[in-house]
């Protein structure tokens, strides 16, 4: 069985549709990260960096497995049941590096670029702009990417799965999305899929639905805690 820790964010989606695509059982535990379950010594001894989403594979074949970072659980899950992520090197690496390309610039830039849109205590424009900026620049290269092409990497791949839920929340950044129209014809293509929809829905009970945060998970949030 697959222990799918998580909280209803982009990070998790990713997982959460692949396991849906997959359509194999698992088991959701939430980390409630606003209200600081992903310091608790239980969840740090999976993912040490106290962040979620993490899995523990309880039926590996060496005794339980624990795996940190959404692209490496996409990566190892992929492998595991031998879909979504071709085998041949060009396929595999046409998927890899877009995989890479979301967990090193799509997440971590439209991640600060919310934190100082929504949550920094004043207002500091040059980091606003500059990370909304950048955000605004990767969607384009996945937009210039996507322009005549049904998938990132041919067949729907963990390349699709990591990207499209950092896409879905795009326009809570302000930024203009009717530039991206192949980007949009991509997303409704992915939207369309039961799997997809599914692993959208994870704990939807929780999710947040204004980019509002109280005290305490400002503080449990905002880098303010070490793990
Ligand atoms: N690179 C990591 C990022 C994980 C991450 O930053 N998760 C956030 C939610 S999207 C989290 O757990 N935040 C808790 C906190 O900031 O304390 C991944 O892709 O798994």
């Amino acid at each position: 069985m697959i222990e799918l820790h998580a909280w209803p964010t982009p990070n998790a989606y990713k997982v959460s549709i692949l396991l849906e695509e997959l359509a194999i059982p698992y088991l959701v535990k939430p980390v409630d990260i606003t209200g600081g379950a992903q310091f608790d010594q239980a969840f740090l001894r999976i993912n040490p960096n106290g962040r979620m989403p993490a899995i523990v594979d309880t039926e590996a074949p060496d005794g339980p497995l624990a795996i940190f970072e959404s692209g490496a659980i996409l990566i190892y899950l992929a492998e595991k049941h031998g879909r979504f992520l071709p085998t041949e090197p060009h396929g595999r690496f046409a998927a890899i590096q877009w995989v890479m390309w979301q967990m090193s610039g799509l997440g971590p830039m439209f991640g600060q670029a919310f934190h100082f849109q929504h949550f920094a205590p004043e207002p500091i424009a040059y980091a606003t702009d500059r990370y909304v900026r950048e955000a605004g620049r990767l969607l384009k290269v996945l937009e210039q990417h996507l322009d005549g092409a049904e998938y990132i990497a041919g067949d729907l791949s963990i390349a699709d799965m990591a990207c499209y839920p950092w896409t879905v929340v795009a326009g809570m950044l302000g930024l203009d999305m009717d530039a991206f129209p192949a980007l949009a014809t991509w997303q409704a293509r992915m939207a369309a899929r039961p799997g997809v929809a599914r692993g959208m829905a994870l704990l939807e009970q929780h999710r947040m639905t204004a980019p509002r945060l109280d005290e305490a998970a400002r503080r449990n949030l905002l880098g303010s805690r070490d793990a």
